[in-house]
Parts: structure tokens; C-alpha cells; sequence
């Protein structure tokens, strides 16, 4: 048995030490049955907007999931459906 399977999905962020996945929940935000992800990136800050350091604003991103089971894969901002900037 190999302890280290191949994820079948694999998201991450382009934005440098955005902290994607310091907090992830799982549940049917869109009520089709199919298990979402809500996925926190709490110093992330998105494009166009000014990277103050001290003071990033955080993003919530929700990944919805497919028929298969399966979650989009790729960098969050193209893999969300949603994305709530937190200020
Ligand atoms: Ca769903």
C-alpha cells in the first residue's frame, strides 16, 4: 500500500505567502449534493491590489466539486467559483 497516493486534485496560489489552507471546511455550499471546499488564505492579497506587508486583507476562495468527486485543480484564482476578499 503506497502511504503517499496521488492527490486526484491539487490547488495552490500564485500570490506570494497568501497562507492558502490555513483553514479548510468541506460542505455542499451550493446545495447539488456534491461536497465543496471553502478554503481561507488569510494574508493574501489579490492582483492590482497593494501589498502593504504588515497589513494583508485575506481571501475566503470556495471550490465547488464536480459529479466525479473530483475538485478542479490549478491555481485558486482560476479553480474558484467564488472568492470573498476580506478587508
Ligand atoms: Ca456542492
Amino acid at each position: 500500500m503506497n502511504a503517499y497516493a496521488t492527490p486526484s486534485s491539487s490547488i495552490y496560489s500564485s500570490r506570494a505567502n497568501s497562507n492558502l489552507g490555513y483553514a479548510v471546511r468541506m460542505g455542499d455550499i451550493n446545495g447539488d449534493l456534491v461536497g465543496d471546499l471553502v478554503i481561507g488564505a488569510p494574508t493574501y492579497v489579490p492582483e492590482g491590489d497593494i501589498d502593504t506587508g504588515g497589513h494583508r486583507m485575506g481571501c475566503v476562495f470556495v471550490v465547488l466539486g464536480t459529479g466525479s468527486g473530483n475538485f478542479p485543480s490549478g491555481d485558486v484564482e482560476s479553480a474558484a467559483s467564488t472568492k470573498v476578499t476580506l478587508i
